[in-house]
Parts: C-alpha cells; structure tokens; sequence
C-alpha cells in the first residue's frame, strides 16, 4: 500500500482512496506546489507576495498557508482525461475527477519530481512533474500506452484548471503560433496607487504543448457542459469546440485523437504557469522545446536535470543506519529536504515572523551555513538600538509586516541565541560575532556580539517585580493573544525560555573570550530559574503563564488547559527543575499529554474561550496550538529530554513524529512520511475518532530541531569550540547504530556499539581513546574512523 522504493528515491502510495490527501510538494526559487495523490493541486508563486495562476473556482481569501485545507470538486488540479472512441467509456488520471477505480495505481513522490502511473481500461497513463529552477512554471510529461491486444482509438484531454481569475477581467484563447493556451486576467485593485505594482504582474497562465492538438477548449462552461466536472459533455462528442473565454471562466484542456496499436506508446509534454506577455510565453517556448543543445537536449530535459540538482544540493550532514529502516529512509533522503525548503524559501512569505525565519537558518546551518550567516546578519539589522526585535523580518524592498507581524509577541530574541549556537557549532565560525550591523532606528553599525548582548538586555528588561517575562499578546504561541495584552501578562515558557538564552549566551560568551559576560548570563539565568520556580511550580509540573488579572493558568486547578508541553520541556534545558520536579513533569506528561501519534501541546484542549488566554482556545479542540500533536512543541520537548539524557523517552517521542510502521497507524495520520506536517490533531482523550490525523503543512519549525535532537542527542555528534563531541544516547533497544558525519569539510565514520566489556560510553578515534569523547583538530579533507563502546552489551 505504502512503500519506498529500492533506491529509496520515492515514496510510493498504490491507492488514491486509502489516503486521499496523501501529497509531495515541489518548489524553486519562485514557487511552490502542493500536488495530492488524485491530482489536486495547490501552486504559489512570488511576485512578490504569493499569487496564482491556477485559481480556485470562486474568489480565494488571500492568506498564509493554512492546515488541513479541504479538497474539493472543483478544486485546482492537474488531470488527463481519457476517451475510448469506440465505446465511448472514459476515465481520468490520475484519480479526479472522474473517479473510475484503476486497475492498478501508483503515485511516486520523489525528491525532485512527482510521478503516476494509472493503469485502466487497458490503457496506461504516466504522470509526471517536475519544475525548472527558477521560473514560476511546471513541466509535465504524459505518456499513453496500450496495454490491451487490440488496437485502440482513443482521445486523451489533459485538463489544466485555470478557475476565476479575477472579478474585473479575465479571458483566454488558443494560440496557434505558440502551441497552447493563453488565459489573460487583471489582478483585481481599487486604489489608483496599487497600478503601478500590478502593472507588471504575472497575469496571464498558459499551457504550452510541444506536440499540436487536435482540438481545444478554453472556456470552462462549455467544457463541463450539463455533464459537469466528472463527465463533460465537450468529451462526448468527437472533437473539443475550439471555444475562448471572454469573461468567463478560463480552463487550458486540449485533444488528441490516437491510434494505438498494442504495445504502442505516444508521449506529449507541457508547460504551465504564469507570464506577463506573449513575447515571453514566446520565449519560453522556444527556449524549453524548440532550440536544441549539441546532443539533441532541449530546454525541457536540461530544465529538469537542473533543477534535479538544485534539490540534491540540500543534503545533510549526517547519514545513518539504524535497526530502524523507515527512520533512516527519512533521515538521509527527506528531512533534510524540508529543512532546505524552509531555508530557501521562507514559506512563501516577504516578511517572515522573526522566530521563523532565525529557527529556519538554524536549519540552514546544516545545509549551507554561509546563507545561514547572511540570515542572520540580516535579521539583526532590522533589530532596534534598544535591544528589541521586530515580529517580522522584511525580506523585499515592496514587503511590509502583514497577519500576525502586526501583533505584538514578546518572544523573539530568544531565538537568537539559540540560533546562532547551532550555527557555531557547525562551523566555529565565532568571527561572526565581530561583524558591524546597524540597526533599524541607527545607522552606527555595531558587532553582532553587542546586538545580542542588547537583545538579552531587552529580555532582561521586560519584565514584572517578579522577575518573570511580559507576555503583551503573545509569545512563541501566536494566538495566546488575552494573556497580557493589558500590559501585566507573563509568559512562564518566555520567562524559562529566556534562562535557557541566558546560558546559551553564556556559552557563546565564553568561547568567544568574554569570561565576565558569560558569568553574568549565568547569574541571570539562576536568578530567572529561581524566580521559575518561586512563581511558576505547581507541585507537578510548571504553570504556563500568569494572567493580566494575576490568574495563574496551565495548572492542576483548571478544568482545561491543565498542563502545558513548552514550559515542562525548556525547564529541563535551563535546568530549573531539578531531579525531583524533574521525574515529577516528565510522568505528569506522560500522563496527560502522551498519546500514540506524540505529545499534545496541551491537555485537556479548550472546549470553549477563555478570555483572559485568548483565541487560541478557540481554536478547534485538539486542532493547532489548542491541543494538538504540535510537532514544534513537542520537538522542543524531546531535545530537552535529550539534554537530561532521557534517551528512550526521547526516541520513543521522536519516532511517533513520523507516520507508521504500521498500516493502522498510517491511515490514520493519512500522510506519507516524507514530511512532518505542523501538527497531528490531538485532543486524543477528548476526540479519538480524529486524534493523529495530519495537518498536511510542511510549513513546520519542527524540522530544524528534529535535525538538532539527532545530532546533539541521538547520535551525539555535535560540534564544539575545540572539534566535535561524541556522546551518542541510542535508545535501550539499540544495540548498534552508525552515522555519517560531514563535519567542518572533515568525514566521520562512526560506528556505534554495546560492548558488554564498557562500563560508560568509551570513544575511539582511530584505535585512540578520547577520554572525554571529544575529537579535536578536526582536520577538513580527512576521513576520520570513529567507535563509540556503550555500556549494556550482551
Ligand atoms: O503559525 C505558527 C508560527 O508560524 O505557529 C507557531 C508559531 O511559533 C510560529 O512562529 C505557534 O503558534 O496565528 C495562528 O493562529 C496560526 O496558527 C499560526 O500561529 C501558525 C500557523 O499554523 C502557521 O501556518
């Protein structure tokens, strides 16, 4: 049903109905594509803003991408309808819309392409996507063939949903110079200001064939007929109406009439996606299927191989080999995939919130840590002189703070040093902190040291009598907006979370030769776990924050939202709970927050609003931030586990991030494990029937700190000022694992075992013990063979 292919270069799901959203996404440098298993689509592009060139049927609200969005009929897709001429039956690929159950089907999500093959009624149909590097374009490939004895007469109609453009003008027609169809439209605006900007928009969507149709039609009315979307009627007659929309519903659907002997096989590509004239489709045109290369190559094929490449360089930097195949497959070929979308594409936004955009380039630290370094650089020039960092980071000259960056948190220079300690890590690169930037309100550069130095100092700053953080409208969770909006709301994750800065800070003071500053962080740090515990412990575990009006909430008193996953698991990285709170959360969280898909941000979930926490509780209960399996949070919460060393917590908890093994499991999740999405509902005590199902968002700062947990947990080789320390915490169940490490342009081969003769964890490097597990000198170009010795053997 579900299964990785040999090479583990695809996923591959043999049914459109057992999971009917299971999807693979593509993108470049100007796009992205969300394609479903049974042909529906979702494609974004920047100009800058996110727009469409394959619309929905009806006015779409312009918005963030959102979870679990519903799929509908006449929802934007990619289909090939298929007519036997002679009886007249029809099915489509690779699913919608027309239904018709396959003899057999397979959807194969690759790292660069997405591809179907449909075997129905004795005919074969192959589907496949991929996209150029850089423009806002798909290229398909379809191939028909004949897998029956006769001979076939048939029509195939690919059919590319174009839906409503625009309210003030849309239109389309085939265009016999370029091969294809052109659907032109006016971005809709009002104010005579806005011209200027979407003059130069990409209105027009254009599908370009490379071989001549048959027939055509443009106008999706006519198309459907009274038969409508499953059965048009423009298919039961012989040939397509050769129809153009004039201010009416465009749709890019051709014809071709094929004669099929047995065995044969026709092959047709396209190109869809969006322009501002037709000179340009022109181009494209003759760019991607007229000129040749010496070897006969085209465009098309050269575009693909390109953009193959563009994708592989977002490899990782760590490759293993576990008793667990399916952690593997995810780990080598996928997650670093998702971390590297995020790094290059900001989630298709311009103005990406600041913790998002500082925890996707710690992600980027894996990957290219040389964008990661610009990343940052550029967010603290937006910082303010008084420490402060905005909510969102502008990323294009015509950007300005949109959604939630218009509402005060309170949250984001945390993220900065944390951010900045994987990137050390990674490269030792601690030259950074003496690069000059300015700031938003003063153009006097000053080092980067002295900016985040500043940002500790607003955290320091920002604060009640009690020592505890501001909440104003909202922390790390964004709808948390009535806690402190007047002005006397604390945050208790903000208040642990700030601790933890403090010590990260501390470190990064240290190894840069700033012993003083290092030790005042860590005074900081005890004094804001001392005020943690003062204010905060609830006798089980740590309240979530403290009211306007003085209430404190996340605690065993309240009906709903008793308890809170974020403050239980930073308190175990800023070390304010000890042993006893310690052994005490972590059971409180076993027990109320567990479930088998992970742990649930919160527990019970909100079941109506509670005006004084605010509008995350009415979110759906078990949906998003109120209740669900909020994978950020629960990331979070397993990397502190790691940090405690509670190795079979964290990897039973790490493991329950992705979907399956088993069948049960998958089906109820309805998503492949090539990504992890934001969340998997929750509300598991209150809502069974729903509990574990995928949100289907890649967008997810999840990723990064799944990255961290298996370099500086589960394998333990995380880097450090003097190498690389090795201090892998494999699960009781593991006897043996080994990892890959690419580290600072050196390559470690470490080979992990229990060896029943190892008293503690023992660390060779190259037949050498290091007493302290850490390998220095770490040369790049050098292969270095490294084994670690656990306790525990048979
Ligand atoms: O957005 C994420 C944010 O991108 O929610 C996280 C937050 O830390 C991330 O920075 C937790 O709140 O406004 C809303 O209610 C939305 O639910 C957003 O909070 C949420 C979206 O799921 C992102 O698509």
């Amino acid at each position: 049903m579900i299964r990785a292919t040999a090479d583990q270069e695809y996923y591959e799901l043999t049914s459109p109905t057992l999971l009917p959203k299971a999807s693979g996404f593509l993108w470049n440098e100007k796009m992205m594509i969300h394609m479903n298993c049974r042909g529906y689509a979702v494609a974004q592009f920047m100009q800058p803003e996110p727009a469409k060139y394959s619309h929905a049927p009806n006015l779409e609200a312009k918005t963030f991408m959102q979870p679990e969005q519903p799929y509908y009929a006449h929802h934007p897709g990619r289909f090939v309808y298929v007519k036997d001429e002679e009886s007249g039956e029809i099915f489509s690929a690779p699913y919608e819309p027309v239904r018709v159950p396959a003899d057999d089907y397979t959807f194969a999500v690759g790292k660069s392409d997405i591809l179907w093959t449909v075997k129905c009624k004795g005919i074969q149909i192959e589907m496949r996507l991929t996209l150029p590097k850089a423009e806002a374009m798909e290229l398909w490939a379809v191939k028909v063939k004949n897998l029956s004895g006769e001979r076939r007469k048939l029509s195939i109609y690919p059919y590319f949903t174009v839906g409503y453009m625009s309210w003030m003008n849309q239109s389309g027609e085939y265009h016999e110079e370029l091969q294809g169809i052109v659907c032109s439209s006016i971005t809709p605006y009002q104010k005579y200001q806005e011209y200027d900007k979407i003059k130069d928009f990409n209105d027009k969507t254009f599908l370009l064939a490379d071989r001549k149709p048959d027939a055509w039609e443009v106008n999706q009315e006519a198309f459907e007929g009274e038969g409508g979307i499953t059965s048009p009627s423009a298919i039961g007659q012989e040939e397509l109406a050769k129809g153009d929309a004039l201010y009416e519903t465009p749709a890019a659907v051709l014809q071709y009439r094929v004669d099929l002997n047995p065995g044969a096989e026709e092959a047709y590509r396209f190109l869809f996606g969006a322009a501002n004239n037709e000179g340009q489709i022109a181009q494209i045109r003759s760019d991607y299927f007229l000129n040749k290369n010496a070897s006969g190559e085209d465009g098309f094929v050269l575009a693909g191989r390109e953009y193959d490449q563009y994708i592989r360089e977002g490899r990782g930097c760590i490759e293993i080999a576990t008793p667990d195949p399916d952690l593997d497959n995810f780990v080598n070929h996928w997650l670093p995939r998702q971390m590297y979308y995020h790094g290059q594409t900001n989630r298709l936004s311009t103005d990406p919130q600041t913790r998002n955009f500082l925890q996707d380039h710690m992600g980027m630290s894996y990957i290219k840590p040389q964008l990661a370094r610009e990343a940052f650089l550029i967010a603290l020039s937006q910082q303010k002189s008084n420490g402060a960092m905005p909510d969102g980071i502008i990323l294009h000259k015509d950007a300005e703070l949109k959604y939630i960056n218009q509402v005060p948190h309170t949250d984001h220079c945390v993220w900065l040093p944390i951010c900045l300690s994987t990137y050390l890590d990674e490269t030792n690169d601690y030259s950074l902190l003496e690069e000059k930037v300015p700031y938003a309100d003063q153009a006097e550069a000053e080092t980067v040291y002295e900016h985040i130095h500043k940002a500790m100092q607003w955290l320091a700053g920002d604060r009640d009598e009690r020592g505890l953080n501001y909440i104003n409208q909202g922390d790390w969770c964004d709808p948390m907006n009535m806690v402190g909006y007047k002005g006397k709301g604390v945050s208790g994750w903000l208040t642990i979370a700030t601790a933890y800065a403090f010590q990260v800070w501390a470190d990064i003071c240290d190894n840069s030769g700033r012993p003083e500053a290092a030790q005042d962080y860590r005074a900081a740090a005890e004094e804001t776990n001392e005020a943690v515990n003062r204010y905060l412990w609830d006798g089980d575990w740590y309240a979530r924050g403290i009211t306007d009006d003085n209430v404190v909430f996340g605690i065993s008193k309240d009906r709903e939202g008793r308890i809170f996953i974020n403050p239980q698991g930073w308190s175990l990285l800023s070390g304010a709970a000890d042993e006893e709170k310690k052994e005490k959360l972590l059971r409180a969280v076993t027990e109320q927050l567990e479930t088998p898909y992970g742990v649930e941000k919160l527990a019970p979930s909100y079941t109506s609003m509670r005006e004084d926490v605010g509008r995350v509780t009415q979110k759906h209960p078990g949906s998003a931030e109120n209740g669900a399996v909020y994978n950020h949070a629960a990331a979070f919460y397993i990397y502190g586990l790691y940090a405690v060393g509670e190795r079979d917590n964290a990897y039973r908890l790490l493991r329950k991030m992705l979907p399956g093994p088993s069948l049960d499991d998958i089906e109820q999740r309805g998503q492949l494990p090539i990504f992890i999405p934001n969340y998997y509902r929750g509300a598991y005590r209150q809502f069974p029937r729903t509990a574990g199902r995928s949100s289907h968002l890649f967008n997810t700062g999840t990723v990064p700190w799944v990255y961290r947990c298996l370099i500086d947990g589960l394998f333990g080789v995380q880097g450090t000022k003097e190498g690389i320390r090795v201090s892998p915490q494999l699960p009781g169940h593991w006897n043996e694992a080994a990892v890959t490490r690419e580290f600072r342009g050196a390559t470690l081969h470490v080979d992990i075992r229990r060896d029943a003769a190892a008293s503690q964890t023992e660390v060779y490097a190259e037949g050498e013990l290091l007493p302290d597990g850490v390998l220095r000198d770490v040369q790049p170009g050098k292969t270095y063979r490294v084994q670690v010795k656990l306790p525990g053997g048979a």
